[in-house]
């Protein structure tokens, strides 16, 4: 396979509009996104929720695990498991979505995990608050910066690294930020960050780094790949462009009715159907939903908000008529913020929140 200057493996590399190759077959393979039906739990059960590890899964002896935090503070430490547990303990139900969500949709199609639209869920993550322990250890007054390093080690865009994520003072700080050893009530599972991974409520899965061993406070801006190049909005490679930071907002709807193994289109029953779904915004709260039949809107119902970064339960009722018809939501949040009817593309296919949209075949008969 080539390999261009920047050791990227330039066939694996290039956007493409065709077929779905068998490098992106192994990832999606791995990385399971969360199927949409589970959009009816409010909270995603451990194993449905969606994973995304971009090295291989770290055997971690919990007992013989540290957290280091070092670099420019007054009293560098290491932390036992125990030893953080023991801390404030505070639980928070938090919608994690990865970046590259909907990816695969973006046309010539940016070639990395080809996720569709399921790389969401929400969890109650349970873990220690941040900001306490960094004024313990006394952050230098030259530290702009935490690098947050897991276990976790391989090669990406030609660069052998630990996976690595940094955040500025202020927002490492931010009081939602944890420490976090538990999901839904149980320790975290491999998977998910055994023992102990990072949770920036609002951002976009990436900052939240797991099987995180260390922390190192740094006088000035980290250049790791997955900070510096990886997760930006680019045009081309050699752009530096915006980093990709708070989520952006989407609704998406519970598939209605029953599918087609093959393509997933959706047959139901002529009469009323209670469309239903979910909708989230990184920093903000929803203040709309609306859902699209044969391409006339309509507000839906908003369910109470179940937490700053839980995502919202909506619902709207269809008098499905008998035909084929196409079937959209759409959220918006409290600053106005909504999503595009088309995705907005870019190189590494970052935050494509473009409306789904489902095909349904409605007929008179009975298939309930
Ligand atoms: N150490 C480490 N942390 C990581 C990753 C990783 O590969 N290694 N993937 C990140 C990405 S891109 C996402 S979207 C989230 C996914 O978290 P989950 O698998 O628990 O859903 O973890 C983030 N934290
Ligand atoms: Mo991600």
């Amino acid at each position: 396979m080539s390999v261009d200057t920047n050791g990227q493996s330039a066939a694996a590399m290039v956007p493409t509009s065709g077929p779905i190759t068998r490098e992106e077959l192994q990832l999606a393979s791995r990385n399971h996104a969360m199927p949409l039906e589970m959009l009816r739990w409010p909270i995603t059960p451990v194993g449905m929720h969606y994973l995304l590890i971009h090295f291989d899964i770290p055997l971690i002896d919990p007992t013989a695990w540290r957290l280091r935090i070092g670099g420019l503070v007054d009293h560098p430490h290491e932390f036992t498991l125990a030893e953080l547990q023991h801390r404030e303990r505070r639980t928070l139900p938090v919608t994690m979505e990865c970046a590259g969500n909907g990816r695969s949709r973006m046309d010539p199609r940016p070639i990395s995990q080809p996720w569709d639209q399921g790389a969401v869920g929400t969890a109650e993550w349970t873990g220690t608050p941040l900001a306490p322990i960094l004024r313990e250890v006394g952050l230098a007054p030259e530290a702009v910066e935490l690098v947050f390093t897991g276990a976790d080690r391989g090669l990406q865009g030609g660069s052998e690294h630990a996976y690595a994520r940094s955040l500025t003072i202020a927002d490492a700080m931010s009081d939602d930020v944890l420490f976090a050893y538990e999901i839904n009530g149980q320790p975290l599972p491999p998977q998910h960050g055994h023992p102990l991974r990072l949770l920036v409520p609002g951002w976009y899965g990436m900052t939240s780094v797991k099987w995180l061993q260390s922390i190192e406070a740094i006088d000035h801006t980290f250049d790791g790949y997955q900070q510096a190049v990886a997760y930006h909005f680019v045009q081309e490679p050699s752009e530096q462009g915006e980093p990709v930071k708070h989520i952006r907002p989407r609704a998406l709807m519970v598939p209605p009715g029953i599918p087609d193994f093959m393509t997933r289109d959706r047959v139901l029953d002529a009469g009323p159907v209670l469309l239903q779904g979910r909708a989230w915004a990184g920093k903000n709260a929803i203040s709309r939903v609306e859902v699209c039949v044969d391409g006339k809107w309509a507000d839906a119902h908003l369910d109470p908000e179940a937490g700053h970064f839980a995502w919202r339960g909506w619902s709207f009722t269809w008098v499905a008529a008998p035909g084929n018809h196409v079937l959209s939501c759409r959220a918006t949040d409290v600053e106005g913020n909504t999503q595009p009817l088309q995705s907005e593309w870019n190189y590494q296919g970052m935050a494509n929140n473009a409306v789904q949209e489902l095909s349904v075949s409605v007929t008179e008969g009975k298939h309930g």
